[in-house]
């Protein structure tokens, strides 16, 4: 998993969709709720958070994101439109969280949590075990891109420098309002939230992003575009997971894998200029 510097993904080494999908002209935000962001100087970066959080003043031009994370059927339709192999099915490192990261053979998207596991039934859970290739590919298919690590925590905590999506205030243990993530204390799965692992993309309208996007904190890591900083073969990922604790949920925490890695715990959203 990454050895990048992190309290949270530490343990790894160191139907609506298919109206267009394919067709010709496609305009994604026919298909995808594609939020529009404004153009603005955003204060990103947290003074109590890691070392390479350290607070900034950022230039963001106006883009658009997806209001919520990728969802399975979304997924699924894009693999049936261009019959894409992910890098999980190419046999680059699935991980399944339990109590630790464990390498698992035969985790992938259509079974996230190892190969006992299906993804039927969750079509409006976000999908999970994607590289951060498989997603860009996905993004690409239509007509759309990653966030950068700037663009997502902008979307994530509008231009005031909040810690979460909603305000300072961290979510509590049972709170099934804000978010769905782990335990207080470090990484442990909790269904006090309402979901043990993933929940129904849009599940905590009380978490919703001061531009109304959902699950920005919990649910999935989300990959980005950007590099990670001092380890620029490493793909930032933003937002935590269900697995996590309220520090790692915070907008301005970062995590970094490989472009080649999946998780049980990691998905992305689209974003476009
Ligand atoms: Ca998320």
């Amino acid at each position: 998993m990454s050895r990048v510097a992190s309290r949270c993904l530490r343990p790894v080494v160191a139907a609506a969709m298919m109206l267009a999908v394919g067709s010709a002209g496609f305009a994604a935000d026919e298909a995808f709720d594609l939020v529009k962001i404004p153009a603005g100087d955003v204060a990103l970066g947290d003074a109590e958070g890691d070392a390479n959080e350290t607070p900034r003043v950022a230039h963001i031009p106006a883009f658009q994101i997806m209001r919520h994370e990728v969802t399975n059927a979304q997924f699924a339709a894009f693999i049936e439109a261009t019959k894409h192999v992910t890098d999980a099915e190419r046999g680059h490192e699935a991980y399944v969280w339990t109590d630790k990261w464990r390498v698992v053979e035969g985790a992938r998207w259509r079974h996230p949590h190892g190969p006992g596991d299906v993804v039927e039934g969750r079509e409006d859970h976000p999908v999970m075990q994607v590289s951060a290739r498989d997603a860009d590919a996905f993004c690409a298919h239509h007509g759309m891109r990653l966030p950068n690590e700037d663009e997502w925590e902008y979307a994530a905590r509008g231009r005031d420098g909040r810690r979460f999506p909603w305000g300072n205030d961290a979510p509590r243990a049972g709170d099934n309002r804000r978010a769905n993530f782990g335990t207080i204390a470090c990484c442990a799965a909790d269904a006090s939230d309402g979901h043990l692992r993933t929940a129904p993309v849009g599940s905590y309208p009380g978490g919703a992003s001061p531009f109304g996007l959902q699950d920005m904190a919990g649910n999935v890591w989300e990959w980005t575009s950007s590099p990670f900083p001092g380890r620029e073969t490493f793909r930032v990922l933003r937002g935590g997971g269900w697995g996590n604790n309220p520090y790692c949920l915070r907008t301005a925490y970062r995590h970094g894998n490989r472009p080649t890695t999946s998780l049980d715990m990691v998905g992305f959203r689209c974003a476009a200029d």
